[in-house]
């Protein structure tokens, strides 16, 4: 446990990964970044904006909004992860199908430099690297972060080449829908 602060000494800065594509998913987002802060530990200090993704893993499913998050927290990795599904809940996530539609998804991305491989939770997210809906707002707020294991390669370049070579739509959500 790292609870000293607000913000202060001992706490963590972490990215979270949201979507969503059921329901008003701007809202979803919205009440997802809402209830992320209730604990008192826990503060979004930077958002990126929101991107309109076509589906990876199941293609048969409407798309998605995504965006990242920067948030300073004093818990532990498990903690938040605790505080990640109880956000998910609350949001009416059901875990029915793998890769399928859902209300709100929030995923772990980084916390701090920490490699965690878990039961429960792997920090770095395994798929984040292959995914350009997670790099391409993870780039807005952290350009220049190493890539694991690429030498040399940061966030946004990694973000600029899955762009072109994905053959996935992602792009910036102007509202509307
Ligand atoms: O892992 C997050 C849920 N998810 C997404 C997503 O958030 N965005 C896009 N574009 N495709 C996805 N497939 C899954 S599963």
């Amino acid at each position: 446990m790292k609870r000293e602060g607000p913000g202060g000494a001992g706490w963590v800065e972490a990215y979270l990964g949201l979507g969503s594509n059921q329901g008003d998913r701007v809202e979803m987002l919205a009440r997802a970044r809402q209830l992320l802060e209730r604990p008192p530990v826990l503060q979004i200090v930077a958002e990126s904006g929101l991107y309109e993704t076509e589906p990876v893993g199941l293609e048969d499913q409407p798309w998605f909004l995504n965006q990242v998050v920067r948030v300073r927290t004093g818990l532990s990795p498990l903690e938040l992860l605790a505080v990640i599904r109880q956000v998910e809940e609350a949001l009416g996530r059901r875990r029915l199908i793998r890769w399928g539609p859902r209300t709100i998804d929030v995923d772990m991305l980084l916390y701090g430099g920490e490699k965690i491989d878990g039961p429960d939770l792997e920090v770095p997210h395994p798929r984040m690297w292959e995914r350009a809906f997670v790099l391409a707002p993870l780039a807005e707020l952290a350009p220049d972060l190493p890539v694991p294991g690429l030498t040399g390669e940061t966030v946004a370049g990694l973000a600029k080449r899955l762009l072109r070579e994905s053959g996935k739509v992602v792009r910036i959500y102007l509202g509307g829908g």
